[in-house]
């Protein structure tokens, strides 16, 4: 999540987030209103703080910079973003790589090129990212499992603790949330619907 995505003061998102269970954390400050510069910067570092004090890993959305400039964990990049294989030459093999897949051949594709975990969606609708792309429903996490790909899969996208099930069935290993806990009236049992849901799938 991002600044764009909270309601309340991102810093307490998060913590009441991490309070429910989540098990890492993806700083995406982007869309409409997003923060840059040294104010996105301060942003990050605040949020990090919170992730290194509860051992929950800290991922950079995209920006590179920003992931070296603060030590993040990791970063995550879409097709659009920097080539994963650039960035695992970057930031070499003890960081978290994380790429966005819409088809198995990108799927393929991001594992050569040295991916730890594929984001796939988007599952179901979502009004999150503004430029997401046509809905793949669960159907396609399976085809991703069933080629033989073994690396952690995450599904992404509209996703909600009514929701989840489905995407664990088909093969995700985890779910990646925005609005559903980020936007969430009681954002600390959302996130502890999830994790419930992710216990009750075994993964
Ligand atoms: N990536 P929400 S969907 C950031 O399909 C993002 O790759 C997607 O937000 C993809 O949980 C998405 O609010 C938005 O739907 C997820």
């Amino acid at each position: 999540m991002g600044s764009v995505n909270c309601r309340i003061a991102p810093a307490k998102v998060l913590k009441e987030a991490v309070a429910g269970g989540i098990t890492m954390f993806q700083f995406r400050e982007k869309g409409t209103g997003a923060l840059t510069a040294q104010v996105k910067f301060n942003l990050g570092r605040r949020l990090q703080k919170i992730c290194r004090a509860n051992g929950v890993p800290f991922i950079v959305n995209d920006d590179i910079d920003l992931a070296i400039a603060l030590d993040a964990d990791g970063i995550h990049v879409g097709q659009d973003d920097t080539p994963a294989l650039a960035i695992r030459q970057l930031l070499g093999e003890d960081k978290i790589v994380g790429v966005s897949a819409h088809s198995l051949a990108e799927a393929r594709q991001a594992i050569a090129d040295g991916a730890d975990y594929l984001g796939i969606g988007p599952v179901y609708p979502t009004s999150s990212k503004e430029d997401a792309q046509a809905v793949r429903g669960t159907s396609f996490i399976e085809e991703i499992r069933n080629s033989g790909i073994t690396i952690p899969l995450v599904g992404i996208g509209g996703i909600t603790v009514h929701n989840a099930a489905p995407v664990l069935a088909a093969g995700a290993d985890g779910i990646s949330v925005i609005s559903a806990i980020a936007g969430a009236e009681d954002i600390t049992l959302a996130a502890r619907g999830f994790v419930h849901e992710v216990n009750l799938s075994g993964s």
